[in-house]
């Protein structure tokens, strides 16, 4: 009998707090199922409902082995596309698809894209504080775990607010930031975490888009004594061709990408070599299918790849994130944020961090699970985030 899908659903849960979205592509096949990342968390339910409204009846029914037919089908048959809401959808069943080929050849995905170039895929974690002091302490703590590669904020991003008595009369409600008090603190943090450190640890940033593009390129020259990883999105994607600019001033390695759905985005800024680091969030952009194709490009180009792996990143997504990691020659460095028991009761099979290194348990596919009864114990809240509404401090808007 050949085998065919026989259901697509969505299936919500947070077991962090943070709500997640995992596909699960079933098929005629006793016991052969795939499960798939789809998590764009701060519209969870909008993609939940375009798996289940849409993407379950226009693919139920087909051959779950012909991946690239489905994806290329699935991402025009709403005709307008590259979109947050929809990839996402999509990414969620596309996982789920390499998912089955990997248990029906009985490989993990790894071995399916071609092999392992390494054992595991080095990461890098994230120190914060609101104090020198306390963020030094985050990142000695991470140097004793074994972490080679790691994160500087210096009270979030865009920095402390410390700007309640420079707002005007009346301004509304926001999550303020001071973009001068941000920049100079960026350029105090890594002063101090070198003195304290040296320069045997990997350091870099994520400027998170809260800065003008100018400001950008002069904070990117400022940090060059401090001789960072990477220096992530110095600029919002509306922006992107201030990297040109960038690229001609400064020798600090730039990181870019989590923001990115459409491949217009980041064709022409790995052709023209004017990032180091890809950091796309890779159900934003589809899934696997699209972002192998993507290494593949930033191979060509001397880009490595860095994927996005916030805590808004499934076990499941993480773990598709690993497969990609070991096998791609280009392979940079894996943004890893953690877990508690709550998600490995959720997600058997979650890859494992042992010191500065994620491992995954070699099993068939993308060798993670959902449990759907552990998952229904942590329902997701549907509150909007506030982060987002982030502002200057006349009011303005920013982009967060
Ligand atoms: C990162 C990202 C995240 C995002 C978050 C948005 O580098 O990990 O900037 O922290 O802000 O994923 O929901
Ligand atoms: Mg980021």
């Amino acid at each position: 009998m050949s085998i065919k899908i026989t259901g697509i659903k969505s299936i919500c849960a947070a077991p962090e707090g943070i709500p997640l979205v995992v596909v699960k592509v079933d098929t005629n096949q006793p016991g052969l199922y795939g499960v798939g990342c789809a998590t764009y968390t701060q519209r969870f339910l909008s993609v939940a409902h375009a798996v289940d409204t849409y993407f379950a009846p226009l693919l139920t029914g087909r051959d779950p082995a012909r991946i690239e037919d489905i994806w290329q089908t699935a991402m025009v048959s709403a005709y307008w596309r590259n979109g947050p809401v929809l990839n996402n959808a999509l990414s969620g069943v596309d996982m789920a698809l390499w998912d089955i080929k990997g248990k029906l050849a009985n490989m993990p995905l790894y071995d399916l894209f071609g092999g392992k170039s390494r054992e595991a895929a080095r990461v890098y974690r994230h120190a914060d504080g609101r104090t020198l002091e306390e963020v030094g302490d985050r990142v000695q703590a991470f140097i004793e775990q074994g972490v080679q590669v790691i994160r500087l904020q210096f009270g979030g991003y865009g920095g402390r607010s410390s700007i309640n008595s420079m707002k005007p009369d009346g301004a509304c409600e926001g999550a303020y930031y001071d973009t001068l008090g941000y920049q100079l603190s960026v350029v105090k943090l890594f002063e101090a975490m070198r003195k304290r450190f040296g320069f045997e640890i990997d350091f870099c940033h994520d400027v998170h888009e809260r800065l003008e593009p100018i400001e950008a390129v002069r904070l990117a020259k400022e940090l060059e004594p401090y001789r960072l990883y990477f220096l992530e999105d110095a600029l919002a994607p509306e922006q992107v061709d201030w990297f040109k600019i960038m690229r001609s001033q400064t020798h600090t390695p730039l990181a870019m990408g989590e923001l990115f759905n459409n491949p217009m985005e980041w064709t022409g800024l790995i052709s023209e070599r004017l990032i180091d680091f890809i950091r796309v969030h890779i159900s934003q952009i589809g899934g696997i299918t699209p972002a192998r194709k993507l290494a593949i490009l930033c191979e060509s180009f001397g880009v490595r790849t860095a994927w996005h792996g916030p805590g808004d990143v499934s076990p499941v997504g993480h773990a598709a994130n690993i497969h990609l990691d070991l096998n791609s020659w280009n392979f940079g460095i894996q943004e890893w944020s953690g877990w508690t028991e709550k998600s490995i009761e959720v997600f058997p099979g979650c890859p494992e961090l042992r010191g500065g290194y994620v491992y995954l348990n070699g099993k068939p596919g993308l060798g993670i699970d959902i449990d759907e009864n552990a998952a229904a114990k942590y329902p997701c809240g549907e509150e909007l985030p506030k982060w987002t509404n982030a502002r200057r401090p006349d009011g303005t808007l920013a982009r967060p």
